[in-house]
């Protein structure tokens, strides 16, 4: 049986896992209708994995007995002024989800809940990755993408990301 500070914690983080995949799929939306389809790729991939996460918080919680609860998905959907602007904002948004898997890590410590730490482990290092995707695509944007021709090859190099399903299973 989870604490109930902690049960608390993972559903309002599968709300956020919700949200991003919802903000993911927002700025594949933005990208489509720019035409740049491997930005939109890029984005609607990671959309399917934040979904995937959403969804390894509800299995993990209903696991241990406990009761996902529903809630409205909270969060902004906001307008760009440039292709750059999803790109540094996902940066901020990862950057905030590693806090937050890590203050539930942290109190499942505190707690002596390593059940719940252990689970928490492949969020971890996830984040970790997707720290480095959304830094790296930011990098490569202001490398590469000032005019067109460049933005042309980075769209197609995005295009070649593909889905793979997470290597976490419940
Ligand atoms: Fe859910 O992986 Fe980042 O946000």
């Amino acid at each position: 049986m989870l604490n109930q500070e902690i049960v608390k914690l993972l559903n309002e983080q599968l709300n956020r896992e919700f949200y991003s995949s919802y903000l993911y799929l927002h700025i594949a939306n933005y990208y489509a209708d720019q035409s740049l389809s491997g930005f939109e790729n890029w984005f609607y991939i990671q959309a399917q994995e934040e979904l995937d996460h959403a969804l390894l918080f509800r299995k993990y919680i209903l696991n241990n007995g406990e009761s996902v609860i529903s809630t409205k998905i909270a969060g902004d959907f906001p307008s760009y002024k440039d292709f750059r602007e999803p790109l540094k904002s996902v940066l901020d948004h990862e950057h905030y989800i590693t806090k937050s898997i890590h203050n539930i890590y942290e109190q499942a410590y505190k707690l002596n809940d390593f059940r719940t730490t252990q689970f928490l482990d492949w969020f971890v290092k996830e984040q970790g990755e997707e720290e480095k995707n959304a830094d790296d695509n930011v990098k490569r944007y202001d490398l590469f993408a000032s005019d067109a021709k460049g933005l042309f090859m980075f769209d197609n190099e995005l295009s070649t990301r593909v889905y793979t399903a997470p290597s976490l299973v419940l």
